[in-house]
């Protein structure tokens, strides 16, 4: 009788200790913000664009009237940090879109170029958009080569002759004229 109760404590005393961890696990759980990622740090500063894609091409993060940034015939100097953390290689391309009137054309700047999980990895090229044969430039866009996906960026620079064209740093904590083209964008920083 007295080795059954003290097995029945032991038992007792084990489902408290799961009881206790239970609660100590969904207390962790439950604080993340809208704005929150859990072990997230952006490249710089205090925030980055995080992207949530869709499960077909062309539902990506979306800059809109880059003709307001970059012109045809003129060469310039895209860099941008990603980051992605799906446990594997992932690649990724850099569109420019533009329009000779009647056409559309989606120039690569750069081509699927291989981003390594848990690492931000700089993508760069240089690029000219040539006006005689695919107009003027409309849109800029940076999408995977696998989708659905969840991948960040950051610090994303296009310069001409080393001068600076535009900066997206994210740091006022706004999207930056980037939208989710059947994707999800949001300013996201570290926990
Ligand atoms: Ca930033």
């Amino acid at each position: 009788m007295k080795r059954a109760l003290s097995v029945l404590g032991i038992i007792l005393g084990v489902l408290v200790i799961l009881f206790l961890a239970g609660c100590e696990e969904a207390g962790a759980g439950g604080g993340g913000g809208g704005e929150e990622t859990q072990g997230f740090v952006p490249h710089g500063g205090t925030y980055a664009l995080k992207v949530e894609t869709g499960d077909a091409g062309w539902k990506t993060a979306w800059y809109y009237d880059i003709e307001n940034h970059v012109s045809a015939d003129q060469t310039y100097h895209y860099a941008v940090w990603v980051y992605q953390e799906t446990g594997s290689d992932q690649q990724f391309t850099l569109t420019l879109k533009s329009s000779d009137g009647s056409t559309e054309h989606y120039n690569s700047v750069f081509y699927q170029q291989t981003v390594p999980s848990g690492e931000w990895t700089l993508l760069e090229a240089d690029f000219t958009l040539d006006s005689a044969t695919l107009g003027n430039p409309t849109d800029l866009y940076l999408e995977s080569a696998t989708n659905p996906i969840t991948f960040y960026f950051d610090d994303f620079v296009i310069t001409q002759n080393d001068t600076e064209v535009v900066t997206w740093d994210f740091e006022d904590g706004t999207e930056q004229g980037w939208q989710g083209n059947n994707a999800t964008v949001t300013v996201v920083t570290a926990e």
